[in-house]
């Protein structure tokens, strides 16, 4: 009775989760206009996940469009491709497969590790034990739940000191299937613990800074994608009237909201939310900084994919008053990760570099004050695009060290 039970709730627990046997992305390249009509109209009748851009209202000529199509629209999806004469390949053959093939960073039992895709449990395990063995150079603290409850935790880094130090705040995972992301945040702590000393540049960092680190942001979001659809990327809030969950946290931001590159409907991608910081997560974030304007210096947030370091604006092509200034550093930081394994990265504003796109976290630090603000998209560009194996977790997390470190040596230098 009770293995019978057992295997039940296995099942029930299984048909939960959604799985991707046979479906495809595709890379498409619009050419013509008609192309472009084409795919928004394609988004309207079938169910395809944008990939890259995030959502078919930021779909324009000349760029490259991924897409997940699930395997029962194959047929159509090839027939229409094929009779208006638009160029695509095939990135990801079936994406299950490639979604079990994440996993090549170690054998099972997987408990936490630094080059593994860690579910919430053991990153908030991970939090509680790396920020009790070093009190000398970090500390957490609670900045608020999420909407499903979970503590979003803080961790400080930096060499204690009696007077208050200007600061850096990194955030992590703010879009949940992204899971690159979250591994950054959790390898830059413990670089920066194990390099305090020995590192010159983290060595100076820690001595004369503070970096707040928030290793994820949207933590309902990343958990659903271990438990429930690897490819969501919202928030996972509700509101009774709409069927929908979840508003996308990156659009949900006070700056130019939902003006530009965001939609107002509830079941997309990009849903900007009800209104600004509707989003718990987003409210907890922009309460901190706000309270802390006074010492944050650079704002840096971490995404992926497609190789590229971004600055504001993204809710207009205006020109940031810093512009040059932020180019250049962006520029010197794309090298600094170049120089380890050769990745390319493109510098740029967000509206013109990815797709114009209101409500951005960046947008809205830099608009509060916070000059130096970053956001990074990191591997790849698009060979297994979110689906980005194990093995590359250690690679990407070197190079983008580099990166960082050249923005908050930057910084450092340049805020007294
Ligand atoms: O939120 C997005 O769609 C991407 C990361 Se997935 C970044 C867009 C540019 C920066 C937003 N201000
Ligand atoms: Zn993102
Ligand atoms: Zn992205």
């Amino acid at each position: 009775m009770k293995v019978l039970l057992f295997f039940g709730l296995v099942a029930v627990a299984l048909a939960d989760v959604t799985r991707y046997e046979g479906d495809k992305v595709f890379r498409l390249k619009p050419v013509l206009d008609e192309h472009v009509t084409l795919i928004k109209d394609l988004a309207k009748n079938i169910e395809v996940d944008f990939w890259s851009p995030e959502g078919a209202e930021l779909v324009t000529i000349d760029m490259d469009v991924d897409i997940h199509v699930p395997a029962q629209y194959l047929n159509i999806v090839f027939t229409i491709l094929d009779q208006n004469d638009m160029e695509h390949d095939v990135l990801i053959e079936d994406v299950q497969v490639a979604v079990d093939g994440q996993a090549d960073g170690g054998p099972t039992p997987r408990a936490h590790s630094y080059t593994k895709y860690n579910n919430w449990n053991d990153i908030q395990s991970w939090i509680a034990s790396i920020s009790s063995s070093n009190p000398n150079l970090i500390s957490k603290q609670v900045i608020g739940n999420t909407y499903e409850g979970r503590p979003m935790t803080l961790l400080k880094l930096g060499k204690k000191s009696s007077s208050s130090k200007p600061a850096i705040f990194m955030d992590c995972g703010i879009h949940a299937r992204e899971w690159i992301s979250p591994a950054f945040c959790q390898w830059f702590v413990k670089e920066a613990l194990s390099t305090y000393g020995s590192d010159a540049q983290m060595t100076s960092l820690l001595n004369q800074m503070d970096v707040y680190v928030l290793p994820v942001f949207n933590i309902d979001g990343y958990d659903y994608t271990h438990k429930g659809s690897r490819m969501w990327r919202k928030t996972r809030s509700r509101k009774s009237g709409s069927s929908c969950i979840g508003a996308d946290p990156n659009r949900n931001f006070n700056a130019g909201w939902c003006t530009l590159g965001a939609s107002s409907n509830p079941c997309s991608d990009t849903f900007c939310g009800y209104s600004p910081e509707s989003e718990i997560e987003v409210k907890n974030v922009a309460n901190f900084i706000r309270r802390n304007k006074a010492i944050i210096k650079a704002y840096i947030t971490i995404h992926s994919y497609s190789q590229l370091l971004l600055f504001p604006y993204s809710y207009t092509y205006d020109l940031a008053q810093h512009h040059s200034e932020l180019m250049q550093v962006a520029q010197g930081a794309s090298a600094a990760l170049r120089s380890l394994y050769g990745t390319r990265y493109t510098s740029g504003p967000g509206a013109t570099t990815i797709y114009p796109a209101a409500g951005g976290s960046d947008d809205w630090a830099y608009d509060l004050g916070v000059k130096y603000s970053y956001t990074f998209e990191l591997r790849d560009t698009g060979r297994y695009g979110f689906l980005l194996p194990e093995s590359q977790i250690k690679p990407t997390c070197e190079e983008t060290m580099l990166a960082v470190k050249y923005i908050a040596a930057y910084v450092r230098k340049n805020i007294y």
